[in-house]
């Protein structure tokens, strides 16, 4: 790959999504992101996951109820084709994410990939689905993905698109370092994550900062350990009184964050990505082919969760 190869990259960040909102209206807000960004010179455009409603797991309900109001059957679908119109006219592609149910009655937690002739060419199914599927009845919310959803079956897939390889993923699989090195061990030069972060976690008692500070570091941390561009687009702001953390952002190689939201509400962010900057990490000090040692990294794929020490041996 030569040198002085540069990507436009946007992050479409989204402020609250309502109960009420219907996808004409969310969907309108999304193209009016699409055309700023466009205008600004972007080429690919990273929106939130489940962009096109509210944050559903939220709510307990049962799982028809679900499908009825929030999920999508196809993709594109006459709500979404805006999207992809303008896609095509503007030469810009853009990231999505959106509940998806397959004709065999699947249900996942879902994003695509659009390239700038309007074609979708990757799909994928998160796989780090946090929460659970009982119905916490003292909690003030519910986090109901391993209710809603079944475990992604997609893997980790990198697209060839944009001049560049773009590997995909969503909001809690940001904070597994397995996630952003699949992405570079296939050469993924861009990585794209959209979230929902609630600022109050109903599963153990944690200070709003540190939601930040850990969405922060996790990203920050993997752009730099895997040489890559990230871009991450929030919802946030408050969805009918469920407050959710902004703080979208780009994040270069070096691990710095080259751009960032301000407010909690939509805005684009967007910055001249240069991809010169991960042949420069990936030929030296994350020379994967060089420095990596697989032969003593087996627990990683043999184990699931911690256990005992593993014999002394060589000593
Ligand atoms: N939508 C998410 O995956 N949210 C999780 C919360 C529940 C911790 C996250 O990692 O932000």
């Amino acid at each position: 790959m030569s040198t002085n190869r540069k990507i436009g990259i946007a992050v479409a960040q989204m402020g609250a999504v309502h109960l009420r909102d219907d996808r004409a209206a969310v969907v309108a807000r999304l193209v009016e992101m699409l055309r700023d960004a466009a205008s600004r010179g972007a080429k690919l455009v990273v929106f939130p996951e489940l962009a096109l409603t509210t944050f559903f797991p939220r709510y307990w309900m049962t799982e028809e109820e679900a499908v009825e109001r929030f999920f999508e059957r196809s993709m594109p679908n006459r709500h979404v084709q805006p999207l992809f119109d303008i896609a095509k006219e503007k030469g810009v592609g853009f990231y999505l994410g959106y509940a998806e149910l397959t004709p065999e009655g699947d249900r996942f937690n879902t994003s695509i990939l659009v390239d700038e002739s309007g074609r979708i060419v990757s799909k994928y199914r998160k796989i780090h689905l946090p929460g659970h599927s009982d119905h916490k009845v003292d909690a003030p919310f519910q986090h109901l993905e391993k209710k809603f959803f079944q475990v992604g079956d997609s893997g980790y897939p990198v697209a060839e698109a944009f001049g560049t390889r773009v590997g995909m993923c969503l909001c809690n699989d940001r904070r597994w370092p397995e996630t952003w090195r699949m992405m570079s061990l296939q050469s993924a030069e861009v990585g794209v994550l959209g979230y929902n972060t609630p600022s109050v976690n109903i599963h153990w008692n944690e200070p709003v900062h540190l939601r930040m500070s850990t969405h922060l570091v996790s990203l920050q941390a993997s752009a730099y350990q895997n040489a890559m561009w990230i871009g991450a687009a929030a919802k946030c702001g408050s969805e009918d009184g469920h407050h959710m953390i902004g703080g979208s952002v780009i994040v270069a190689p070096t691990g710095e964050i080259a751009a960032r939201t301000v407010t909690e509400e939509d805005e684009v962010i967007h910055v001249c990505a240069d991809l010169s900057l991960v042949e420069g990490f990936r030929e030296h000090v994350f020379n994967f082919a060089k420095h990596r040692r697989p032969e003593h990294y087996r627990l990683i794929v043999e184990r699931v969760g911690a256990g005992e020490p593993l014999p002394l041996e060589n000593i």
